[in-house]
Formats: C-alpha cells, structure tokens, sequence
C-alpha cells in the first residue's frame, strides 16, 4: 500500500515535469514556452533573421511580425520562435523602448496579460510558444527580446 502510494506521488511529480519546459534540476523556474498554439490567438512570429530593422510610428522596429500589431482588446496574443536558437518577448513598459540590458529575471516566463508590468515569454527555444498573453486594457506595449534587446523590439498596440 505504502508501495503504491509512492509511485502514485512519483507520478504526480514526472507528469508535473512533463509539461513544464525544463525539467532540470537548478534549472530557472519558469522558463517560457508552452504546449503549442492556443486556437484563436493572434500569433507573433519571432526571428532576428527574417525580420530587418524597419522604420515605424513607435520608433525603429525589428525581430518580430506583425510590427506593429495591432489587435482589439480581448484578443489573446501568442509569440513563437521561427529560429533555431532562443529568443525571449519580454516587456519593456508603455514608454519606448530601452537601450541597457534587460534584467535577467525576463528569461523567466511571467504574466498572463500585456497589462501585467513586467510580463515576459522566458526563453522560447526553436519552434517554442508563448504563454497566451491578454490583451485587456488599450495602450501602447513596447517588447525586446533579452539576448538580442538592441535589435530585436517590438510593439503590440491593444485598441
Ligand atoms: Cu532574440
């Protein structure tokens, strides 16, 4: 009985593992991705090789497309990785974006809503999606991306 017990507890722990993205002992918390394409969300394509610097209302953009996107408040909005190699959408506020490093703690997945202050994908590895992120509040949502922040950013305007 006790016997069973234990492998039901062990059960309970690899399947926990199983959908999280990383599994590895001292391994970040949280690091990003998710179990595919929510149906319905508005995606983001991220890559820092097929989307150049263009010029744009909000300032130089790049690494993302649709950039801008625009989408209607209530729209949930997911990022996926196109590259072969990592990549984050970390939020960077409502302002512009940033020139210095983004902090460390955006390779860590956070928020569930453009609204959340400091939301962020984690570390989306090739092919890997996002977290859906809502979209419940109108405003100007400026994003980069942690390893690449000088020339991987992103607006996502929620009207
Ligand atoms: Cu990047």
């Amino acid at each position: 009985m006790r016997r069973a017990w234990v492998s039901f507890q062990l059960a309970i722990i690899f399947s926990a593992c199983a959908v999280t993205a990383a599994c590895t002992p001292g391994a970040a918390t949280n690091p990003g991705g998710s179990g595919g394409h929510i149906p319905g969300a508005v995606i983001v394509h991220v890559s820092l090789l097929t989307y150049p610097p263009v010029g744009s209302a909000y300032g130089t953009v790049s690494g993302f497309s649709p950039n801008p996107l625009v989408v209607t408040h209530g729209a949930v909005v997911q990022f996926v990785n196109d590259d072969n190699f990592a990549h984050t959408a970390s939020s960077v506020g409502t302002a512009g974006f940033v020139n210095s490093p983004l902090s460390s703690s955006t390779q860590n997945q956070s928020g569930s809503d453009l609204a959340t202050a400091n939301w962020s994908s984690g570390v989306l590895q090739a092919a890997g999606y996002s977290q859906g992120l809502n979209t419940s509040t109108p405003g100007t949502y400026y994003y980069q991306c942690f390893y690449h922040y000088a020339q991987m950013r992103g607006v996502i305007v929620v009207q």
